[in-house]
């Protein structure tokens, strides 16, 4: 019954909780499970062991009495229908918490990837430069949408969710792009996010794995 994931052997966010085992790591933490961390190399990733769990070669994934699932958002909502503390007890407000987890994967992070990915595919062209502003503008429109939405309220909808969680590890990805500081009410609520203690002890996991394979 022990519940496995997988993470990066030596993340190359430098322990800062960006790469996405983080969201499985919290979501655990909030729902008070135990957990072991199968640890892998970029190289492991693409071998037949970890391709058998993942089709794609990537983390996260997680494994429970013969079941293995990959995709963050999977895992997430997985463990939120089986465990307390992720999702209302209420069938409306359980399908609308629901739903923030798919608008943060599906509407939010997109341009948000496009922005962090642009240096890597195509900083080398003569036109990325001028894409930038296109492509900061295009995650305005969802923070302005987001931030109107959230107003003065703590979390999207009522109680802290799954929708909340994936959320804020989305919003955090824009750190050190100067984006999310425009906007007061969403810096204020990633750091909701980020206080929670089922969080800090998942960052604080994360980052212990980090420190020791720089050791
Ligand atoms: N849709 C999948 C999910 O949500 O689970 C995407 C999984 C994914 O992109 N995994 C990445 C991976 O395994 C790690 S999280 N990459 C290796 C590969 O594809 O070969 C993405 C990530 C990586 C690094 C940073 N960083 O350095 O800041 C942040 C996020």
């Amino acid at each position: 019954m022990t519940i496995t994931i997988t993470a990066f052997e030596s993340s190359p966010d430098g322990g800062k909780g960006l790469a996405r085992d983080m969201r499985v790591r919290w979501a655990l933490e909030e729902a008070e499970q135990p957990y072991d961390v199968r640890l892998v190399s970029f190289r492991a990733m693409k071998e037949p062991a970890h391709l058998a769990r993942h089709p794609f070669g990537q983390i996260p994934t997680y494994e429970e009495d013969g079941l293995v699932l990959f995709e963050s958002g999977a895992i997430l909502f997985h463990i939120a229908q089986h465990h307390a503390g992720l999702l209302p007890d209420d069938a409306d407000a359980r399908a609308r918490a629901i739903t923030w987890i798919f608008a943060a994967l599906n509407t939010v992070e997109p341009p948000i990837v496009e922005l962090e990915q642009a240096p890597y595919v195509e900083g080398d062209r003569s036109w990325h430069k001028e894409r930038l502003p296109l492509m900061r503008d295009r995650i305005r429109t969802r923070l302005d949408q987001l931030s109107s939405h959230l107003g003065d309220t703590e979390w999207l909808d009522g109680a802290f969710s799954a929708g909340d969680l994936m959320m804020v590890l989305v919003l955090r990805r824009l750190e050190g792009s100067g984006l999310l500081e425009e906007y007061p009410n969403l810096s204020a609520y990633v750091a909701r996010g980020e206080a929670r203690p089922a969080y800090q002890r998942a960052y604080a996991d994360q980052l212990a794995v980090f420190k020791a394979a720089v050791d």
